[in-house]
């Protein structure tokens, strides 16, 4: 029997990431985009076959999380057996400036799936993308008995998904995993995330094409991971014996400076020549230090990230050059990861 899929947030860097693994495995993938008045599917372009072709396993539908009766009426037509939520207002500091509307999209978002699929009276097991957002101002290693203190309205917002998607596996009895993810990049990350904006620059400024790259805070660490490897850890907790949560990182510790270093480097520039301080990049709360420790995911899932950061900087800095030459994006990563079986 084919499995079926539904994915929100597939347009973005982890969705497009997801449905390749799960159509590479023989997946039906159903995946829900926003309407916007420019196409937003770059992304999953090189995945798309017309649905009118018997051979597409790709279908996509119209949809928000705002909109409940929508995610109602998706739920009963598609039963998917796996529902991957990936959708959210996802940017940190945009959390600060649209508090109330990242509450509604990343947090009450969720329970608006989650009753979808309750009310659908589906049977679907549902993966949560959590965040390392959540542990905040506790620090590091953070694991998955790590208390959490969320310092944005974004963090805040992941939490009350994590908690309810926590409820519904004990009001319920529903197969719901929370992924407690560290942050993780790829030649795909949106541009203005600091690991693109600094690999996107390094590539610019070494064509000539930019002089300067304002950041904020550059103390800040964190732990970066590929963000390839991770939606396999995603699809290993839906086909665990019993939901649960878990946390997904390298357990590397590593300054903005230190990626900032690394790339530059990997074009032959010196960051210090080129960087300039703008606060309108600092958060009114910042999370000083997130390293986590995925040593639950390793001996449960058989997960483990293989790409470091400092090897991540320089895919994606690679990746960036390449664009820019072949004025191209860089969706297809040239990176081969032996290590998992796609099959
Ligand atoms: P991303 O690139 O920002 O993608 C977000 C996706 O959500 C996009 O497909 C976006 O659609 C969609 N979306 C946003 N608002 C929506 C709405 N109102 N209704 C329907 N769809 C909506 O994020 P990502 O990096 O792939 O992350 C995937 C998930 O993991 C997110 O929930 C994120 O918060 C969480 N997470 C990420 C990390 C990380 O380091 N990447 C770490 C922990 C957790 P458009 O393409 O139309 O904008
Ligand atoms: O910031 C500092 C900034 O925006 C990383 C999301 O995927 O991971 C991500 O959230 C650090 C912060 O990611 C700039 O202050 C300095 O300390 O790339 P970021 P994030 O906030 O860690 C978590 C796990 C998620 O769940 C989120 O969805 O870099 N920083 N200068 C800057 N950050 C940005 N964006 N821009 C700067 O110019």
């Amino acid at each position: 029997m084919t499995k079926r899929a539904f994915i929100t947030g597939i347009t973005g860097q982890d969705g497009s990431y997801l449905a390749e693994l799960l159509l590479a495995k023989g997946y039906e993938v159903h995946g829900l985009i926003r309407r916007a008045s420019t196409f937003n599917t770059s992304r999953i372009e090189h995945l798309y076959v017309d649905p009118h072709n018997p051979s597409a396993h790709l279908f996509l539908y119209y949809g928000d999380l705002t909109d409940g009766s929508r995610l109602v009426t998706l739920m009963s037509e598609i039963r998917p057996d796996e529902v991957y939520h990936l959708a959210a207002q996802s940017h940190v500091r945009v959390s600060f400036d649209e508090p109330e509307y990242t509450a509604d999209v990343t947090g009450t978002g969720t329970i608006r799936l989650l009753e979808a699929v309750r009310m659908s009276g589906i049977e679907t097991r549902f993966y949560q993308a959590s965040s390392s957002e959540q542990y905040g101002a506790t620090p590091p290693p953070q694991n998955e008995t790590t208390p959490f203190y969320p310092r944005s309205p974004y963090g805040a917002a992941k939490l009350y998904s994590f908690w309810i998607t926590k409820n519904y596996r004990e009001a319920y009895g529903l197969f719901a995993s929370n992924g407690i993810l560290f942050n993780h990049e790829s030649p795909r990350r949106g541009e203005t995330f600091v690991t693109r904006k600094i690999t996107r620059a390094a590539a610019r400024i070494k064509a000539g094409v930019q002089d300067d790259l304002y950041l904020g805070n550059l103390d800040a660490i964190r732990d970066w991971g590929y963000a390839a490897e991770y939606v396999e850890g995603m699809w290993r907790m839906l086909q665990a014996d019993e939901p649960d949560d878990f946390v997904l990182a390298t357990g590397g510790s590593v300054t903005v400076r230190d990626f900032l270093q690394t790339a530059f480097d990997h074009v032959g520039l010196r960051w210090e020549d080129h960087v300039k301080f703008d606060q309108r990049y600092l958060r009114p709360t910042e999370v000083d230090a997130l390293v986590g420790d995925a040593s639950k995911a390793k001996s449960v899932l058989g997960w483990e990230a293989t790409v470091d950061a400092q090897q991540l900087a320089r895919i994606m800095v690679d990746a960036d050059v390449e664009a820019l030459e072949h004025d191209g994006r860089p969706w297809i990563d040239k990176v081969n990861l032996a290590s998992w079986d796609t099959a």
